[in-house]
């Protein structure tokens, strides 16, 4: 439980922890697939421009683009090559410029990723600093000497053949590539690194923006030494990556140089951090970050599935909820931030939703009431309100994502499953949540008039924002409901978080409570029906939202029956000053 106190109206919460990206619903647009305005296939920043009406009809406050630099895009945009120009394919300075004047003109804030733990191999720094060992700027990156012998031990995400080390003729060395080859890490232990990095970033909150997205941001930090990494203590090998030696020192200074003289929001990737490592990040009284974003929904959900086949039970609820409940009380000092999904994950309804047909609408409306009563800023990525799904490529020529095709590259020359690959990749590859999006019933879902640089899921005839809008009952309106239900309620926002019925592996039950409010979110994970035992009698209830179309009866009862992934929020009058002082809670 957060020890978190909280007060009823916005006037009553000390003005010092109030932030407005604590209030603020973070939306995250893949600009390559957002909006195509010229007919090129690939979306732009001129798109994004004609649909910041739409954006804002949602009710959410900050858009956040992925990288929007110019690039080589070996990896779509996470390979930079020059942080102060846009990538072609996404237009110009002009354009970037009046998008972020129409952003602010319609109250909305613009938060854009910094990628720098590398560059791309094309950046001018690269290219001079793999002439010479002499190069000024040879040491802006990582090189090992060849006359040393083989490099130490360093696995890379991306790389085809595993490893993060790249030969280099010209100098005889190998230079350090965590992501692809096309992907140099770069030297942050060179104070002349970091003031390149910091000049760039005030260079871009000057011209206004809001905030950083700040990419593989725990990875920076590199022990120059290249010790062999110690298999025993890191058996995955990258938890290794986020435990640089000075990794904190960088980000205080980052956050005095730069982050302290703006009003503006950051947020890390938190890349290998494991939850007792995070209040490191956020915990103000180090000012580093604002937040940090973890990988542990997506590493439950892969490694243990749902049993829903065989006992229609899901047992990795359990860890799911634990691991929020955990993560929530560590940074009870600083702040969460909460997602399911994002451009590196497959679509949060498919993975923890449901894409059968029976239950695609009323598990994202599900996923949507979760997110948006849940303790922490969320990160809610474009489409989901939509209910986009899984595309499930059959070929790896449908794919375009570099991390898919580079481990397909591997698993054929080991000579492994690929079909086992592909099959592994329809439930967990990047290429998924990276289609283009579903505007409406024209050709290519209206994204474009040209040919889109990626399919677009033939599912658009069904779901699609034209569609939606006019439903009554559609994802999108329920989206926008609970939207304007978490900004009339700031106990959403700075309530506590209590987790209730911890053991039970279909549904998911948690208090937000303030001195005045106290809501009761019962959610059913799973596509039968479930039985929530909040612990206490449920008396004087008022049901404030549910995605069902009729709530079901509650009356004087201590359990709650949910039909298949079915949401109910519960406004409780308790007659008692407080139900939860009396009950038996996670510690
Ligand atoms: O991702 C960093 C990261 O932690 C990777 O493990 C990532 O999750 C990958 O998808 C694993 O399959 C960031 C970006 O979000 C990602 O899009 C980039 O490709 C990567 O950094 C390199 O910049
Ligand atoms: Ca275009």
């Amino acid at each position: 439980m957060s020890k978190h106190t909280s007060k009823n109206t916005l006037e009553q919460i000390e003005t010092t922890e109030r932030a407005w990206w604590k209030e603020a619903v973070i939306y995250q647009i893949y600009p390559r697939s957002f909006k195509d305005s010229n007919g090129d296939g690939i979306g732009d920043l001129t798109g994004i421009l004609t649909k910041l009406d739409y954006i804002q009809s949602l009710g959410v406050d900050v858009i956040w683009l992925n990288p929007i630099f110019l690039s080589p895009n070996d990896d779509n945009g996470y390979d930079i090559s020059d942080y102060y120009e846009i990538m072609k394919e996404f237009g110009n300075m002009e354009d970037f410029d009046r998008l972020l004047h129409e952003i602010h003109k319609r109250g909305l804030r613009l938060v854009l990723d910094l990628v720098v733990n590398h560059s791309s191999d094309e950046h001018p720094w690269f290219e001079e600093a793999r002439k010479s060992r002499t190069n000024p700027y040879y040491t802006y990156y990582h090189w090992w000497p060849a006359e040393q012998g083989e490099p130490p031990l360093r696995p890379s995400y991306f790389d085809e053949d595993g490893t993060a080390w790249a030969y280099n003729k010209q100098t005889d060395s190998y230079y350090l590539h965590y992501f692809s080859r096309k992907q140099p890490d770069l030297n942050w232990e060179n104070p002349d690194v970091r003031r390149e990095i910091f000049d760039m970033m005030k260079f871009w909150f000057d011209k206004g923006i809001d905030g950083f997205r700040m990419d593989s941001i725990s990875l920076i930090a590199k022990d120059v030494s290249f010790p062999e990494i110690n298999i025993k203590q890191f058996p995955g090998l990258f938890e290794f990556y986020a435990k640089g030696q000075h990794l904190h020192d960088y980000l205080h200074e980052m956050n005095r140089a730069v982050l302290s003289h703006y009003d503006c929001m950051s947020v890390g990737e938190g890349s290998a951090v494991p939850v007792e490592d995070v209040a490191k990040f956020v915990d103000p009284d180090r000012e580093e970050l604002n937040m940090l974003y973890h990988f542990d929904a997506a590493r439950i959900r892969n490694t243990s599935l749902p049993d829903f086949p065989d006992t229609g039970i899901d047992y990795s609820l359990i860890s799911l909820k634990k691991m929020f409940a955990e993560w929530d009380k560590a940074v009870d000092r600083g702040w969460p931030s909460i997602y399911l999904g994002n451009h590196d994950q497959p679509r949060m309804i498919s993975r923890f939703g449901s894409d059968d047909p029976r239950f695609r609408s009323v598990s994202a409306k599900m996923l949507a009431t979760f997110l948006l009563t849940m303790r922490g800023t969320p990160y809610w990525f474009a489409g989901d309100e939509i209910g986009m799904c899984n595309i499930c490529f059959e070929n790896i020529d449908d794919y375009n994502d570099i991390d898919t095709k580079n481990r397909y590259k591997r698993t054929e020359k080991e000579g492994g499953d690929t079909q086992a690959f592909l099959e592994e990749q329809k439930q967990i590859g990047r290429d998924n949540a990276r289609t283009p999006f579903q505007w409406d019933k024209s050709a290519n879902a209206g994204f474009t008039t040209g040919k889109p640089w990626i399919k677009v899921n033939p599912d658009y005839q069904t779901f699609n924002v034209t569609s939606e809008e006019k439903e009554k009952d559609s994802i999108l309106n329920y989206f926008k409901k609970v939207i304007a239900f978490r900004k009339e309620n700031p106990n959403l926002v700075y309530g506590t978080f209590t987790l209730l019925d911890i053991n039970n592996p279909r549904a998911f039950l948690y208090l937000r409570e303030s001195e005045g409010d106290r809501f009761l979110v019962a959610l059913n994970f799973t596509p039968l029906v479930a039985i929530a035992l909040p612990g206490f009698l449920l008396e004087e209830v008022e049901v404030v939202l549910c995605n069902y179309k009729k709530p079901i009866d509650i009356d004087v009862k201590d359990e709650i029956t949910l039909r298949p992934f079915e949401a109910i929020v519960l406004k409780l009058r308790p007659k008692t000053e407080s139900y939860i002082d009396s009950l038996d809670l996670l510690e």
